[in-house]
């Protein structure tokens, strides 16, 4: 199939790109290098070195013989958007390409404002694209969790039946998001449940939980081919932040009580899942949404976790509780459906101890490139 990977140089999007062209894939990746440039901006990097796009891609061509092309430009300059719709004539464009860290948004207006004009136009244009050059081409959307936030009922996969006096509906589940980033996210739903009942595009928006994890069989070829590991207050997400946190002899920085519950996965399963979304698309006008997680853990298990980890491996590590920057709950009901995509075949890749060692091994060897100033938080919700 040729597909389109947009955010294909960042931390989600590299890996699938690979993945999929090791399938037989024609791909091609779109990517501003944005989240480069946001590095500089915030003084911090990836734990992990990472080479420039264009090594990396002729680093796996070398290796494998496969090639994947790449368009540098942003989704917000629509012209240059269809020019890669006409020369890739995308079967699946997978849309990865947004600002997706929550606190980011929340530096600011201009860090808001930033992140929902990128996020929500640059989406809004890759509906246009597909409506006018490729109106069979299967959007494959990457939504989050966090839209749905932390009701205290039960979260099903983007619907929910409603009877209200007498009468029963199914509609779009409430969505109560945490902050302008998850709000972008659930502005980009509504533009494509539109888009598909009016234009009859078909749509996959997957809802996917905190991703944790590095490398996958494809990025671990390579020094060359590493993925981007984020630990820093603004990018860092969770356990990824642990377990770095760990390596470095920082407390663990648990926000608040560490009740809050969240929706995990593996790197290794964001890949997987993108190829079975791939392989069964969306019907003409249909907007599928699937819950893309495999487990859920209270923060407080993670950092548990890590810190077991760690001391098996005679890393002393303590626990620390940080006043919360976010305005979020932290005891609550939080149970969610996400049986869709596995009864598609997928074989979840669990949190293992195993799985965390085999992480923290890997990070330990590139921990002086972590810039210790960085680690704990500074933005809050306030
Ligand atoms: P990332 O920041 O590592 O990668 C995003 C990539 O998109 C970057 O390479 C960036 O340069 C590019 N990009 C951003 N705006 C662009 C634009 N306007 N035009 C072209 N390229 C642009 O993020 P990630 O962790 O890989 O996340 C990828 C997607 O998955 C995001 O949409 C995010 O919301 C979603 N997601 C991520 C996680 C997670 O835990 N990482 C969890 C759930 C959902
Ligand atoms: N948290 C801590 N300590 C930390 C970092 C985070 O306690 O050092 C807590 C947060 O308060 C929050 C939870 O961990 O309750 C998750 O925070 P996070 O930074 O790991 O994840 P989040 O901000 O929700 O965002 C990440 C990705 C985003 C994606 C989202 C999936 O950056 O792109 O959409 O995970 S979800 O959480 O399901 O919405």
């Amino acid at each position: 199939m040729r597909i389109v990977v947009a955010g294909g140089d960042g931390f989600c999007g590299w890996p699938t790109a690979l993945y999929l062209s090791k399938q037989g894939h024609e791909v091609s990746i779109l990517d501003n290098l944005v989240r480069r440039k946001i590095d500089d901006e915030l003084h911090s990097n990836s734990v992990t070195p990472i080479a420039p796009l264009e090594e990396r891609v002729a680093k796996w061509k070398e290796l494998t013989g496969k090639d994947i092309q790449v368009f540098v430009g942003d989704l917000n300059h629509y012209d240059f958007l269809t020019q890669v719709f006409e020369q890739t004539q995308p079967e699946a464009f997978v849309h990865f390409g947004e600002q997706r860290s929550a606190p980011y948004s929340m530096i600011d207006r201009e860090h808001a404002v930033y992140t929902q004009t990128n996020n929500v136009m640059g989406n809004l244009n890759v509906l246009y694209a597909i409506k006018e050059f490729a109106p069979d081409c299967h959007l494959i959307k990457l939504g989050t969790m966090g839209e749905y936030g932390t009701p205290n009922i039960d979260i099903e996969e983007g619907y929910l039946e409603i009877k209200h006096n007498g009468r029963k509906d199914v509609m779009p589940y409430p969505k109560q998001p945490g902050s302008f980033y998850h709000l972008s996210k659930v502005h980009d739903s509504h533009n494509i449940t539109f888009a598909c009942k009016v234009w009859g595009i078909r749509a996959t928006d997957l809802n996917q939980g905190v991703v944790y994890g590095l490398h996958t069989d494809e990025t671990a070829l390579d020094p060359i081919l590493n993925n981007r590991l984020d630990y820093d207050g603004v990018y860092g997400t969770a356990l990824n932040r642990f377990l770095i946190q760990a390596a470095v002899g920082h407390d663990l920085t648990v926000y608040g009580s560490g009740s809050q519950t969240r929706a995990f996965l593996n790197i290794k399963d964001t890949v997987r899942c993108i190829e079975i979304a791939v392989n069964n698309p969306a019907d003409k006008g249909e907007f599928r949404v699937y819950n893309q997680f495999t487990e859920y853990f209270s923060v407080q298990e993670l950092a548990e976790k890590v810190k077991q980890v760690a001391t098996q491996l005679n890393v002393e590590t303590h626990i620390a509780h940080l006043e919360n920057p976010r305005v979020e709950a932290e005891d609550h009901y939080y149970h969610a459906v996400n049986t869709k995509l596995r009864s598609l075949g997928l074989e979840p890749n669990l949190l293992t101890d195993e799985v965390l060692t085999e992480i923290f091994e890997t990070i330990l060897q590139y921990k002086h490139r972590v810039i210790e100033e960085n680690v704990l938080p500074t933005i809050s919700w306030k």
